[in-house]
């Protein structure tokens, strides 16, 4: 049977071995919602960068320099990390280079699995079917914040968990935490985040929308994944 695990933060990837599973890569707020949104609306492909400067350099060969550090855009670039900014048609058959504070970092990390796919609310469904069809067993990679748990990705990854329940077993008790926290915040999660670390932050920052759209469950059809190092739909 096809077994289903969840990495709490990027820094147990130690923990797990990747080579033979399906890892989804998570960042509800907002990474993985934000490239979700870019691809949804014809960005071409996206390439996650751990760092700054490469993002740069990319910038110079026609990339579309995008991301952030702690929530703010950073200087120079041509986008941050609102998935708002990734709506219009200027996005269309482009190519963006991408480094963001924490889930940039978590694709890199899940680098050794058979294969990366990128997971949201916005399209959650399509993950879900995705990984039902799929032989591999999978692990969910939450992006946490610098290395700390956080409630909104362990939410996403007990919301696929509970969608797969008959499916595929538990590995471990993170998946079932992770679903026991997911039916507890159903019936609404944004009053479940509110208290959370990172909605604080981003209400700090004026940005409350962001998370509202961030929390939208299936807004879109896609399945992005990695091939070749770049991110497509
Ligand atoms: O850490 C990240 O990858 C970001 O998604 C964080 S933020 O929402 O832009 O603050």
């Amino acid at each position: 049977m096809k077994t289903i695990d969840v990495c709490l933060s990027p820094d147990l990837m130690h923990l797990y071995q990747v080579n033979n599973r399906t890892v989804v890569v998570v960042d509800i707020l907002r990474a993985t919602s934000t490239m979700v949104t870019a691809l949804a609306h014809g960005a071409e492909s996206i390439l996650p960068l751990a760092d700054l400067e490469n993002c740069r350099k990319k910038g110079m060969m026609g990339y579309i320099t995008s991301g952030e550090r702690d929530g703010v855009k950073v200087e120079g670039f041509d986008k941050g990390n609102s998935p708002f900014e990734y709506m219009d048609k200027d996005i269309r058959g482009k190519k963006i280079a991408f480094t963001t504070t924490n889930g940039t970092q978590a694709i890199e990390k899940s680098k050794e699995a058979k294969e990366i796919i990128i997971g949201s609310f916005l399209n959650l469904s399509s993950v879900v079917n995705y990984l039902l069809l799929g032989e591999n067993s999978v692990l969910i990679v939450c992006a946490g914040w610098k290395g700390r748990v956080n409630l909104e990705d362990t939410l996403f990854a007990g919301a696929v968990v509970d969608k797969l329940k008959d499916y595929l077993g538990p590995d471990c008790d993170a998946p079932l935490a992770a679903r026991h926290l997911y039916s507890m915040a159903k019936p609404d999660m944004q009053k479940f985040l509110s208290e959370s670390s990172h909605v604080k932050r981003l209400n700090k920052l004026n940005i409350h929308k962001d998370f509202e759209f961030c929390l939208t469950i299936d807004k879109y059809k896609i399945l992005p994944r990695i091939k070749n190092g770049l991110i497509v739909a």
